[in-house]
């Protein structure tokens, strides 16, 4: 086998030289959210642009809960590229049938491919429902996909406001027991004109907040834009909500020792409650639904 093997070769050839109806689909879909991304990714300011971090992160912690992925890495580097890689199955790299390309290129350019075109329950965690990844892409200058499956790297990058480059490839080998997912991207600087600089603290706390809220995942935090000291962080909770409350309750006088937890489930609905009385007349209370904050 070839290095460089294409995969469904034969299939974007072909649709190179048809305007097919997916086509048309993936240039509507990716166009309409460049056009409104504030329909998307509520605005385009600082806040717009971690959104687009947390799509991806979202989707390594959806790989997490549903008991595939152990370890999401995240990584910022000193031009504001963003690295997040989990080790769960990897995404799937076969062909779609509806779209006659692959599944990777269909989930990163079709909006709603996520749930349509894959499990269809895959999306847990909080987010966009599924639409998170083709919004990421349409939003990016470049965004890039490798999969590490079988012992081999797939390989898909997107460009120009998220169209494929090329169809997903495998570029070459890895050990036999690397599995896994790996997106890096770059925000493109004509949606957030704002800024596109992410903000350390703000990446640094949901980090730490989504490995309290997912007890046992690990998340690494990798920032090469500040000092040495600050560079690298390993967020893991065994004790999930319990060692959350026992976090924010770290600089205060508590009333007991022990932080009160019960957890249980219901009808497929599982729920956690942890509780420790300080001696504040400020009541903290903090709620969350499938990661999100529920004010
Ligand atoms: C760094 C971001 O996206 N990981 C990831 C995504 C998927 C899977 C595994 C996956 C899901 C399923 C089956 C399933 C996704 N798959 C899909 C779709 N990490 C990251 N890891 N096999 C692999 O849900 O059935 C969307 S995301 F649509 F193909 F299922």
């Amino acid at each position: 086998m070839s290095e460089e093997m294409v995969i469904g070769e034969e299939l974007s050839t072909k649709a190179k030289s048809e305007y097919s109806d997916s086509d048309i689909q993936v240039l509507d879909g990716l166009e309409a959210v460049r056009k409104r991304p504030g329909m998307y990714i509520a605005s385009t300011s600082s806040k717009g642009l971690h959104h687009l971090v947390w799509e991806i992160v979202d989707n390594g912690i959806d790989e997490a809960m549903a008991g595939y992925a152990t370890k999401i890495v995240v990584s910022v580097d000193k031009d504001n590229i963003v690295r997040v890689e989990d080790d769960g199955r990897g995404m799937p790299v076969g062909i779609n049938e509806k779209t006659g390309k692959s599944t990777i290129e269909t989930i990163f350019t079709v909006l709603h491919a996520g749930g349509k075109f894959g499990g269809g329950a895959y999306k847990v965690s909080g987010g966009l429902h599924g639409v998170g990844a083709s919004v990421v892409n349409a939003l990016s200058e470049w965004l890039e996909v490798r999969v590490f499956h079988d012992g081999k790297v797939y390989f898909v990058r997107f460009e120009n406001g998220g169209h494929a480059v090329e169809p997903l490839k495998i570029i070459g080998d890895c050990d036999p027991d690397k599995h896994g997912s790996l997106i890096s991207f770059k925000a493109d600087p004509l949606i957030f004109t704002e800024t596109t600089v992410y903000e350390y603290e703000t990446l640094r706390d949901r980090l730490r907040q989504l490995a309290f809220l997912n007890k046992g995942i690990r998340i690494i935090y990798n920032d090469d834009r500040v000092e040495e000291a600050k560079q690298h962080h390993e967020f893991h909770f065994e004790g999930g909500l319990k060692e959350y409350v026992a976090f924010l309750n770290k600089n205060r006088t508590k009333i007991h020792e022990h932080v009160i937890y019960c957890e249980g489930h219901e009808q497929g609905i599982e729920a956690e409650i942890a509780v420790q009385y300080n001696d504040g007349y400020q009541p903290n209370v903090y709620t969350f639904c499938n990661n999100i904050n529920t004010v």
